[in-house]
Order: structure tokens, then sequence, then C-alpha cells
């Protein structure tokens, strides 16, 4: 197991020199449904900008937007069972090349229409969200999302953060009840 996994409560491991050669990272999440039961999950990046709102609408990659408009975050397609095997559904980030209007990324995990539904992260049993930096494959954050945050139905649980030098990895583990509607209110440009 890499050693530079980062476990909810236990701060952050990865060293200046890991953050200075990331370059293509991979989000992946996981998870599987008790028999009988359907529980949808999903990944999504906000991108932005100066301001910390969205450059345009495009800038929110999720299932029903997958790449966005720079071509550098690409979101493999919406899975809605997590019946497949390790990561149900992944994301890729190349990020030197991203548009220079965008600043910041927010990743996010939510479970669809969860409140309608009375889902949460306690109803599954084994369901993960982790960071993989591609150049080395190794994990640089992975939390289990039934364990650490089973009463939320979203998770905020990691940022990019453009800097000079390069891009500087945050891990989060903000856990909400808002809905994926309630990040896109917080980060859509005012009128
Ligand atoms: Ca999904
Ligand atoms: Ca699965």
């Amino acid at each position: 197991m890499p050693t530079e996994i980062i476990k909810k409560g236990k701060g952050v491991k990865l060293s200046a020199e890991d953050n200075q050669i990331l370059s293509k990272v991979k989000v992946g999440l996981g998870w599987e449904v008790r028999k009988g039961g359907q529980l949808d999950l999903d990944a999504s990046v906000f991108m932005l900008g100066e301001d910390g709102k969205l450059p345009s609408d495009e800038y929110f990659v999720f299932y029903n937007n997958l790449t966005s408009p720079d071509g550098m975050v690409k979101h493999k397609g919406d899975n809605r069972t997590g019946d497949a095997e390790g990561d149900d559904e992944e994301i890729l980030i190349n990020l030197p090349y991203i548009s220079p209007v965008v600043k910041e990324l927010r990743f996010i995990v939510s479970i669809y229409d969860a409140k309608a539904r009375r889902h949460n992260f306690g109803q599954l049993e084994e369901a993960y969200i982790r960071v993989v930096n591609l150049s080395n494959s190794q994990e640089i954050l992975h939390y289990d999302l039934d364990a650490d945050f089973s009463d939320d139905t979203e998770v905020e649980f990691a940022r990019l953060v453009r800097e000079a030098t390069g891009w500087k990895f945050l891990p989060t583990e903000r856990g909400t009840k808002i809905g994926l509607q309630g990040y896109v209110d917080k980060f859509i440009p005012e009128l």
C-alpha cells in the first residue's frame, strides 16, 4: 500500500516535491450497493476562476457535461449502479494545460437525488473516493465514504489551487447535505 495515502483526520502527507510534480491526476469513485438496493454516486469537478465562480457553465464537469471547454478535465461517464469492480466512475485531469482562466478545482462526490430517496453514505458498504497521481500511480487521497461521512449526502473531498510554481493539492473533508445543486448555486456567477 502506498504510504502517502491520506486518511481522514490524519492530515496532509503529500510532500512539496510531490506537489510540484503533479501533472496528470485521476479521481476514482467506487461503491457497492447492498443486495436489492440502488444508490447512485456521482463525481464532479467545479473549475473556478479568480472570483471563485465558474467562468461559464461548461466548466462544471459532471455526468451531463463530460469534458471541460479546454479538454483537460474528462469525466469517463456516469455509472448509476456501482456494479463494476474498482473505480465505478473516473475523472482524468491534465493540470499543465488547463485554461489560464481557471485558478482552482473543487472536487465533489454526491449521491444522486439523495433527499427524495432518503439516501446517505452510511447505506453503502464499500464506498471510497480516491485521487491518484498518474505519474507514479500512487494514491494521494483515499477516503472511506461510508465510514467517515455516514450521515452526509455529499463530500467536498479535495481542492487543487493554481500557484506560481504549479498546482497545490489540498485534501478537504467537508461533508454536506445541500445536494449537488447546492454547490451549483454556490459556484454559478450571480447575474
Ligand atoms: Ca453516477
Ligand atoms: Ca463497484
